[in-house]
């Protein structure tokens, strides 16, 4: 058994294309036992054993192998660059200590190598830089050595910014911390500001390499130092230091000077004693015959032996990889640095464990008896214990689909198996895939026939609830080591090590932390970078195959981490994924492994938003009160909407998880410590370590700043426009739609003429002719985001009348659940509003029912309702209330300007000049707004930065690819919503829109329209197709196909 500092768990983080897999290669060609042959190494991509991930030359899961080189192992994880498989690189990371960053010196730093390297530092993850492609400099770029020089210092430089912007958003949320608790100690954030000054990256340091992986080479400074500090007479360290930045060689003197010495005379050093000699071989190799001889030299003088046979290959590329890789070989660079620079599992942990177990802070007694179990099993994940009879604890990060005959069969002790026990759990229905649980140990031992308690990220270890639906005991059946897609049964794994494990499939669907003890807080949830976003719909080709398809779709939901499967409102099975790319690999896998029937896709069905225009700043009243009546004429339902600041709207997109915790209130009330967890899987969040505290400072600067950015004449205006929103603030009653939306629900206005007596819960009054009660409820949001206080003890203040005051309490979920249907499907086309504020005022007239109960009470109010029967007020009525303010809801909507909103694609194209023009056409097309174009320093690239309709999307990278035959290559990250200013019931009455756009029977419907009718058409509700308005004009009709 190896010691825990000789294991390193490393994953490789790039942009796509940058070349991961193919120094992955490399590395199992030196150091995987024999898997892949040198002579195959960069061109095998080994572990992309996927057939389409050999065909598309992409990489779309994250696998995972174990490499020996000298006395360590190493666990390292391949991970996909493309965005759509960006969730795969989550589930890398969160097993790995150190990643490997890779940047492709020929295209710089990408949006995705941002996204790779935050999700490292979210996770904690030491990281060490590789600068990829360097010959692509040589051969492409033309460039000499010192432009390459500064290419490369430029990319670093960049990278370290990056760290850096990390490192103090982390600072800045410490000091906000720091300054909301006066009375923790403030030195914690001065040692935060010395580590500051260190660059994340440093060459001379020794965390940087340079390589191609194409050619089979990198190198570190190191390497070149000990050469030349032999050759030259200096110490290695001296030479270290000075291969690195402003130092300059004086040959006469041979002597080191700084950059005022050297006058401009000389080139740094790393240019005249690295990059000079690599360019030199590179020359003369390309020659081919003609250089043959000067070649021989240069090996012979650098004491290389490389056999004949590939020097004479007829290809001077060949010729060269052959040299480089013996000269400069990638495994040794990349793999010493990975030893020397990256912790092992134990010296990791400490910094990591408060992120994947955050402390949680114990409250309630039962909890506190277990305090000291919880606290042992998170010293031993700290300290990666690896003793037998400590916890053992276990992460799993996603499940894997096997081919069963891809599973070993023969036993850890090489016995035969001779049929493999799988129990249903684990397979498909028909026995061809297995699913295996991808995971790390953390603490203690596992070994196969273990029982383990499977907990889910929502189980709660101080809450005995042993039979509770969070945690369930399962099995572990087999546990295997993978190398790549091949995997070898295990007798026992320790902690610090990457697993496989088989027996799982009942228990888990995508994540969970397995435990040897109840008493273990599950790890906090992995972060994903994205939302799921393409949806389509699927059936089965032959309606008989439906139940095949529902299976299949279980096992697909289960295969990946990512996609999510839901049956929508008419009952169509709809798959939602990252991106086209993404779908396009889940339609496959369902087609060929998990379903394995023909199937229909339908179209993307893109999702949108509905609002209304945005009202200008100031225009305070408007009157769009829409009122109705139920149907008996019990109720009357006045609605008024209005559209939410944009920067609040934005705040409540964003906060989706930490505002559904707040909401669902009683786990933040009874246990604190979940607000504690969630603020660490925030790190940016301000407001430290109270989340509720951050959230609401977010929201009421929102306003302010909302109402400041808007162009507003009158200061007044101004304050005024923010003090009421303000004051709305506190009377927020509810979210929608599910309860978390980024729509408010207000409690009726205490202005309003309805209510004379405010403060009350149920206020009645005596009208003319009738008893009016409001449906009240009370600020519950504003009082969980500590907007307000508390509301003093709401169930006693009311026992004269509690009758009454309980019916109409619950009619106030009726209002609320109207609001809910209402938000979830506005009237345009059944899509979730968005951004707005609704204030709903239900009153129901108690009158009628005195008159038929108790004919002498009427016109007593409260105290007189309170002996009257229930009935009436239940079922009928709420149902009456619930539809009657979903309906009303949608009519205000209508009656204020409904806009459609919709997703927007954040994209980046880089592209040659050349095909400039003809990427601006494709964006063009697609409504693309250009935000920026420029010319990436020191290539011929250009770089164009757009905001692109989601609706718009699809194909895109395929039609670019072909318009532009290949030079034009995009990324898409999904950004932001957006409404469209267009009225989507726009039709032509002014003079001037006449002669515009013609008189409304001609024209061709704005995009806002199109968009509507084709979600209108989709979902099977009425679209209102213009029929031929005058006989004229016949020719409208064609067009509308
Ligand atoms: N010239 C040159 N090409 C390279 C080098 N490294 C990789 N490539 C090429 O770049 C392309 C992409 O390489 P991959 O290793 O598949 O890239 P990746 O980062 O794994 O890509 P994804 O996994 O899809 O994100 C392949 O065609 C490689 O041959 C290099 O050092 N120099
Ligand atoms: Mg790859």
């Amino acid at each position: 058994m190896e010691p825990a500092s000789s294991i390193r768990n490393i994953c490789i983080l790039a942009h796509v294309d940058h070349g991961k897999t193919t120094m992955a290669d490399h590395l199992i060609a030196a150091a995987g036992g024999g898997l892949v042959h040198s002579r195959q190494a960069g061109k095998l991509r080994f572990l992309d054993y996927r057939d389409d991930e050999q065909q598309r030359a992409i990489t779309m899961k994250s696998a995972c192998i174990r490499l020996r080189f000298k006395d360590h192992v190493i666990n390292l994880i391949d991970s996909p660059g493309h965005v759509d498989f960006c969730s795969e690189v989550s589930t890398a990371v969160r097993l790995s200590d150190g990643a490997l960053v890779l940047v492709d010196t020929c295209e710089g730093v990408h949006i995705q190598t941002h996204a790779v390297l935050r999700q490292a530092w979210l996770e904690r993850l030491r990281p060490c830089l590789v600068l990829n492609k360097i010959d692509r400099l040589i051969t492409e770029l033309k460039f000499t050595p010192a432009e390459a020089y500064a290419r490369c210092q430029s990319i670093i430089m960049e990278v370290n910014n990056i760290i850096n912007a990390f490192r103090s958003e982390k600072y800045l949320s410490d000091v906000d911390s720091i300054l909301t608790k006066p009375s923790s100690t403030g030195e914690e954030a001065d040692d935060e500001e010395e580590e500051d000054e260190e660059d994340a990256f440093a060459p001379e340091r020794g965390n940087v390499a340079f390589a191609s992986a194409g050619d089979g080479w990198a190198f570190r400074i190191d390497q070149f130092a000990d050469l030349y500090a032999a050759k030259l007479g200096a110490s290695a360290k001296v030479m270290k230091k000075a291969l690195w930045g402003h130092h300059y060689f004086v040959p006469k003197t041979k002597k080191i000077v700084g950059k005022k010495a050297a006058a401009g005379k000389y080139q740094p050093m790393f240019v005249q004693f690295v990059l000079e000699p690599l360019w030199k071989v590179y020359d003369v190799a390309v020659q081919g015959k003609d250089g043959a001889e000067k070649l021989n030299k240069m090996i012979t003088s650098m004491n290389l032996t490389i056999p004949a046979r590939d020097l004479q290959q007829k290809d001077p590329k060949l010729v060269l990889q052959a040299v480089m890789s013996r000269w400069l070989p990638l495994s040794e660079a990349v793999l010493s640095m990975v030893v020397e620079c990256l912790p092992d599992p134990a010296s990791a942990m400490p910094e990591r464990v408060e992120r994947l177990l955050p402390t949680e802070e114990l409250l309630n007694e039962a909890s506190t008896k277990i305090e000291g179990e919880l606290e042992s099993v998170r010293k031993a994940v700290e300290g990666c214990v690896r003793s037998e009879d400590a916890p053992c604890v276990i992460f799993v990060s996603k499940m894997v689909a096997v081919p069963i005959e891809m599973l070993p069969k023969q036993n850890a002790q090489g016995q035969h198996i001779s049929d493999l026990e799988i129990s249903t759990g684990d397979t498909d229905a028909g026995g061809r895939e297995c699913f295996l649980a991808f995971a790390r140990v953390f603490s203690g031992v596992v070994s196969a026939g273990q029982k383990m308690y499977v907990l889910s990220a929502l189980y709660d270890p101080t809450v005995h609830e042993l039979d509770s639906k969070h945690v369930q005991v399962a099995t572990i059946e087999s546990v295997y080591l993978m190398m790549g897609r091949g995997l070898e049964p295990l007798s026992e794994a320790r902690a610090g090590h990457l697993i496989a494990i088989r027996g799982l499939g009942q228990q888990i669907l995508k994540t969970a932390t397995l435990s040897s003890t109840p008493h273990c807080w599950p790890f906090a949830s992995m972060r994903f970078q994205a939302a799921p976003i393409v949806r389509v719909a699927i059936e089965p080709s032959d309606p008989a195959d439906m139940g095949a398809l529902a299976k299949g779709l279980r096992l697909l939901n289960r295969a990946d981490p990512f996609v999510e499967v839901t049956v929508s409102n008419s009952g169509e099975h709809v798959i939602a994924a990252a991106g086209e790319v993404h779908l396009e690999r889940c339609i496959k896998d369902l087609k060929e492994r998990f379903a394995r029937v023909d199937l229909e896709v339908s179209p993307p069905l893109v999702a949108f938003r509905e609002t209304i225009e945005e009202e200008e700043v100031g225009a305070v009243n408007h009157n769009g009160v829409i009122q109705t009546v139920t149907p008996n004429g019990r109720c009357t339902i006045r609605v008024q909407v209005s559209r939410l600041p944009s920067a609040v709207t934005q705040v409540l997109d964003g906060s989706y998880d930490l505002l559904r915790n707040i909401i669902e209130g009683n786990k933040v009330a009874s246990r604190p410590s979940t607000t504690s967890r969630q603020a660490s899987s925030y790190p940016g969040e301000k407001g430290g370590d109270d989340p509720v505290t951050g959230l609401r400072n977010r929201l009421l600067a929102a306003v302010e700043i909302d109402t400041d950015s808007i162009g507003v004449q009158d200061g007044s205006n101004k304050k005024e426009e923010a003090k009421k929103w303000m004051s709305k603030l506190k009377r927020i009653w509810a979210l929608g739609p599910r309860r978390v939306g980024p729509n408010l629900l207000f409690l009726p206005d205490e202005s309003s003429p309805l209510v004379k007596e405010g403060g009350t819960s149920v206020s009645s009054m005596n009208g003319d002719a009738e008893d009016v009660a409001l449906v009240k409820g009370y600020a519950l949001v504003s009082e969980r985001l500590g907007l307000v206080e508390k509301e003093a003890d709401r169930s006693t203040s009311g026992d004269d009348h509690s009758s009454l005051f309980k019916e109409v309490e619950s009619l106030e979920s009726s209002v609320i659940s109207g609001f809910q249907l209402a938000t979830a499907q506005g009237p345009l086309c059944e899509e979730p509003m968005w951004g707005l504020a609704f204030s709903i005022e239900v009153s129901v007239n108690t009158r009628e029912r005195s008159g038929t109960d108790s004919a002498e009470n009427s016109g007593l109010g409260s105290d007189s309702a309170a002996g009257t029967s229930v009935e009436n007020y239940g079922g009928a009525l709420s149902g009456q209330i619930m539809s009657g303010v979903k309906e009303a809801c949608r009519a205000a909507v209508l009656a204020r300007n409904p806009r459609i909103v919709e997703a927007l694609y954040f994209c980046e194209v880089s592209t040659t000049p050349d095909f400039l023009g003809q990427v601006y056409a494709v964006l063009n097309r697609r409504r693309a707004r250009v935000l920026k174009e420029e010319m990436m320093e020191g290539s011929a690239l250009f770089i164009v930065h757009a905001y692109m309709p989601v609706s718009e999307s699809f194909g895109f990278a395929d039609d670019l690819r072909r318009k532009t035959s290949g030079f034009a290559s995009p990324q898409l990250v999904l950004s932001h919503w957006e409404s469209i200013p267009e009225d989507p019931f726009f039709v032509p009455k002014t003079e001037e829109e006449i002669e515009e756009f013609g008189d409304g029977s001609s024209v061709l419907q704005n995009t806002a329209r199109k968009l509507i009718d084709s979600v209108r058409r989709r979902k099977g509700l009425p679209v209102e197709e213009k029929i031929v308005q005058f006989a004229t004009k016949q020719r409208t009709r064609a067009r509308k196909v």
